[in-house]
């Protein structure tokens, strides 16, 4: 079966990875693949922001939060239970497997306590995924088997220079670390559902940002489709920022991108 004609609940029940298996099932239960991208500077309209029950995927930048600390962390933990919602930090880790260690595990953003999805950068070679990989499957680490990783394996701005064999690079590397990774974020889909041994899928999950309903791009390089075109080029999953956010009423906009979204999940699975 292809990516596209699966639904999110059979992908959800035969899913390896714990992380999937959640967001597979928030997702239908929501009625929502949609992403929420939070470039929001304060923990006080950050939470405002999470506070709403359209959310598959609350996505945080949680280094532009100029008073971050235990109230933000406790803000959206509590957001999270109340509305079930997942936390993505979009930190994009990119530096040797050291350091993104230190950089992901405890340090000032302690993003490992609080975000159960993070993505990395593979620009750095094998070993950011290998290192992370030891980190989240320690016996000691504390939330072993709630946390996964996206690969940043394509990006959306103007010139970008994730393409080609950096892209089919990511693929490799997702394949090899499936206890791990169970997705990327790209442009489109980049692999199609495999079934495996055991009755398992190879399945990685889609997030597709760059997702306006008004716009075609921002003066700074960005380049925007609709929810229904990042669908229909296999998008599990659509991350909006400003088209919501920034709305005049942004609670109203977050629910127009759900249903677009969700419309168009529904099409594409011919449901
Ligand atoms: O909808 P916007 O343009 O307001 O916000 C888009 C969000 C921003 C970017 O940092 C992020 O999506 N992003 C990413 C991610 C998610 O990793 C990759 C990319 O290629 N383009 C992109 O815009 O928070």
């Amino acid at each position: 079966a292809s990516q596209s004609s699966k639904s999110y609940a059979q992908r959800g029940q035969a899913h390896q990875h714990p992380v999937a298996r959640k967001l597979f099932e928030i997702a239908e239960s929501k009625k929502s693949n949609l992403v929420v991208s939070a470039d929001l500077e304060d923990t006080e309209s950050l939470l405002k922001c999470a506070d709403g029950p359209y959310i598959a995927v609350f996505k945080t930048h949680i280094d532009v939060v100029r008073d971050f600390g235990d109230a933000t962390i406790q803000g959206l933990k509590t957001l999270a239970k109340k509305h079930n919602f997942m936390i993505f930090e979009d930190r994009k880790l990119v530096d040797i497997g050291s350091t993104v260690q230190k950089q992901y595990h405890n340090g000032a953003l302690r993003i490992s306590e609080w975000a159960d999805i993070v993505n990395l950068s593979i620009l750095s070679g094998d070993g950011i995924v290998d290192a992370l990989t030891q980190t989240i499957t320690d016996p000691g680490f504390p939330f072993r088997g709630e946390r996964g990783f996206l690969l940043l394996a394509e990006m959306t701005s103007k010139g970008s220079l994730a393409t080609g064999l950096y892209t089919s690079r990511c693929v490799d590397l997702a394949r090899s670390h499936p206890g791990s990774t169970f997705g990327f974020v790209a442009t489109r889909a980049l692999t199609t559902v495999q079934p495996q041994d055991g009755g398992r899928y190879e399945d990685f999950v889609v997030f597709t940002t760059g997702i306006n309903l008004e716009s075609r791009g921002d003066k700074l390089g960005q380049q925007y489709q609709t929810p229904a075109e990042a669908v229909g080029r296999g998008a599990d999953f659509i991350i909006a920022g400003r088209g919501i956010y920034a709305a005049g009423d942004a609670v109203a906009a977050a629910k127009r991108y759900r249903d677009e979204g969700w419309n168009a999940y529904l099409q594409r699975v011919g449901g």
